[in-house]
Formats: structure tokens, sequence, C-alpha cells
């Protein structure tokens, strides 16, 4: 397949002022962005992607799980699309690049193609895939998870959120619930671009990260009860704390974590305490380990280790200790002619480039296992993410946005 040319570049400015557009739905307290999954700020987000993507002569597809398919058409009807996308849902305190960059710059590559009036055989459908986060409704790559076959739809409708809401009620209350069957769509190849989320390419001074595996994840709720008593009163001897059992867990779970270093990583982002007074005994608490590893095996050992020695710490506090998996997946391969087509782009676009594996999950991991997928990553500052600091600089956004441009138009097959 022809590439493009060396010269083909994409409009970095216009890519980054709808970075910044979007950023003004759902703004954060500090800077970064709070627009979690199926709230009206993510309705809203959604609405602007339409827009623009209207405006970019594209038609807009939407299944029952809210994904949104902007498709701009190629020369040859019978041709499967090549899909480029990410997700617009962010962390409660998230920033204004994760997910958002790989839509945003999927649009770019229509916006960009548009101007040039070129044409590919294969269409072009970008792609917003809802509840990427897994903050509100766990776990996260949820939809991309139904399409992928990975969970049924009507489980996935059941999730609830704290407040006991759930995800298919709230999709139709935003009005993003399609009709389209979930899944149905047929991929020629998939690409998705991403801020790094981790030090790395920063650090190496490198512009691209051609991603060749992801890591795999596992979530382990567990819950651990002991008794409601008074924090004056009650003897030490006499007290049931599940606080105390937790906190002993956490490190726990950070001593397995750091036993397989350098690559294994541990710790616990949710936790909730039960009644959560601060004069009562957590008589109650449930979080969730999240574990993630190159290596299966690895992830396999990290799990036993902590249901055998939590339980033991649990035993000799006389606490009660449940655990249940509720997210994960293996570590994942990238699609080889998928990578090559991002290596060769960034090498011919004249980026330093590195291979380098996903820390973190996403869609690309679960549509993966049903059409040849590859991720591009760039760069951000300090490797922070999943916090409103989170900052990449508009070179990195357009280096990222043109190896993107370049790998789903040689895969798209430019028409001469
Ligand atoms: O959890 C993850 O790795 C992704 O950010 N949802
Ligand atoms: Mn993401
Ligand atoms: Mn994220």
């Amino acid at each position: 397949m022809a590439a493009p040319g060396e010269n083909l570049r994409i409009n970095g400015d216009r890519l980054w002022n709808s970075l910044m557009e979007m950023a003004k739905i759902g703004p954060g307290v500090a800077g970064g962005n709070n627009r979690q999954t199926l709230t009206d700020e993510d309705g809203e987000g959604r609405a602007l992607f339409q827009k623009w993507c209207e405006e970019a002569d594209c038609t807009m597809s939407l299944d029952q799980m809210g994904n949104m398919f902007a498709k701009r058409k190629g020369t040859d009807p019978d041709a499967l699309p090549v899909y480029v996308g990410s997700h617009l849902d962010t962390q409660p305190t998230g920033g204004k690049y994760d997910g958002v960059l790989g839509v945003l710059g999927g649009l770019e590559v229509i916006r960009s193609l548009n101007d040039m009036g070129i044409k590919t055989r294969h269409p072009i459908v970008v792609t917003n895939f809802t509840n990427e986060e897994g903050t509100r409704y766990a776990p996260a790559m949820l939809s991309s998870g139904v399409f992928a076959g990975i969970h049924t739809q009507d489980w996935a409708y059941a999730r609830e959120d704290a407040e006991g809401k759930t995800f298919g009620d709230e999709l139709t209350r935003i009005g993003w619930r399609g009709e389209e069957e979930v899944g149905a769509r047929k991929m020629h190849a998939f690409f998705e671009l991403h801020i790094e989320q981790g030090p790395i390419l920063e650090a190496e001074d490198v512009d691209i990260g051609v991603v060749t595996h992801g890591q795999g994840l596992s979530w382990i709720q567990v819950t651990i009860t002991g008794k409601d008593a008074h924090t004056g009163s009650t003897p030490m001897p006499m007290r049931k704390n599940a606080g105390l059992g937790m906190a002993r867990v956490l490190d726990l779970v950070d001593e397995i974590a750091i036993s397989h270093a350098p690559h294994a990583v541990g710790a616990a982002g949710h936790i909730d305490v039960y009644p959560n007074s601060r004069n009562v005994i957590p008589g109650k608490v449930v979080f969730t380990v999240d574990f993630r590893c190159p290596n299966i095996n690895i992830i396999a050992d990290m799990e036993a280790r902590l249901k055998a020695d939590a339980q033991k710490i649990c035993d000799d506090m006389g606490l009660f200790i449940e655990f249940e998996k509720v997210g994960g997946f293996d570590p994942v391969t990238f699609d080889k002619t998928c990578v090559s087509a991002v290596r060769s782009a960034a090498a011919r676009l004249g980026y330093s480039h590195r291979d380098i594996i996903s820390g973190a999950g996403h869609d690309a991991c679960w549509i993966n296992q049903v059409a040849p997928t590859a991720m591009i990553m760039c760069p951000c500052v300090d490797g922070l993410s999943h916090n409103e600091a989170e900052e990449i600089s508009k070179e990195w956004s357009t280096a990222g946005a043109e190896v993107l441009f370049h790998a789903v138009v040689e895969t798209a097959e430019m028409v001469e």
C-alpha cells in the first residue's frame, strides 16, 4: 500500500484548539476535567463532537452502548472501514488529553483529508467509546468490552454507580442510547492515539511511542467486615477494626507488587469505609486492588498471594474478608502490520520513536480481540495522568496526530 508522502501533515493548531474547546466542557476544579461517563457533561461533550464530525461531512451512528461512529466515505463502499478513536469520558480529577487526544486526533485526520481532497479506498470512522475510565461504572473499557464480546450488554446495563443508578438508565437519561447492535460492525483495522500516562518518552526525549504490547490488569474488590464500635470507650483488645485490617492489606499489596519489580504494579484507588464516622471504629471497608504486569503468570501470582496472605491477616485479627474479581484483561500483543505502519510513519515523518508497552488499559486492548489494532503514544509532562495537572505540548499532540494520520491513511489506501 502506498504510504502518504512525508509532506502530508495535519493542522496542529486546529487540533490544539479543539482540545481546548472540549476541555471547557466538564471543567475540574484545578484546570483539568471532570466529565464522567453518562453525566450531563458527557452528553455535552458528545454533542460537540457530533457537531464537529457533521461539519467535517461525516455521518454519525450510535450503538446500544452509546458508542459513537463518525464515518467518512471511502471510494469502495464494500471495503471495511479503518477505525480511529478512543474515549471522551474522564476521571473525576482527570486531565484534558487522556482519551480526548485520540478522539479529536482522529477527527483531525478527517479534517486534514478533507482539506487536501484526499480520497481513501476504505472508509474511515472516528470513534468515541462509552465509559473507558470505569470510575463511575466498573470495569474500565466497559463499552469496548461489550463491542468485543467480553461482557454482555445486559450485564453492562445493570452496572450500578455509587448512588445505585444503572448504566442503562443513565445512558437513556442523557439521550445517547442508540439502536445499532453493539459489535455488529466489522473493522479493517483500529488505531488509537493516546498520551503515555507514564514518564518514559519524556525522560528519553522521544516524540512517539510505538505501542507493541499492553500490560495485563486485575481488579479485585475486597470487603473486610469487623464490628462498628465506639472509638473512645472500646478497649483495644476488644476491637474488630476493619479499617486497620485494610491498612495492613494495602501494605501487603505494595509488598507483593514490589516483590515483582520493576514491571509489576499494585495499589488501591477506590476505598469506601463504613460508617465513615469520626468516632466509630470502621465495621466494614470495601476497596479495589489494581494489579498490573506484562506477564500473565506474575498477575496470577499477585492475585494468589493477596488472597492467601490477606486471609491470614484477617484471621489473626478476627475479621471476615471476601474477594470478588470485578475487572481484568490479559496482556495484549498488538497487530504487527498495524504496529509497522505506526513505526514507519514515525520514521518517514522524522519523529524520534521507540517501542513501548502500555502501562494503562485502553479501548484498543479489547478491540485488538476483534480487529487488527495498534496504538500510538505521545509523551506527557512528568508522566502524570489521572490528575488535573496532566499536560502535553502542542508539538507532542501534533506529532502524535501526524503519525496517526499516516498510519490510518496508509491502511485505508489513498486513492490517487
Ligand atoms: O485503568 C486504566 O488503565 C485506564 O485509564 N482506564
Ligand atoms: Mn484513556
Ligand atoms: Mn484514563
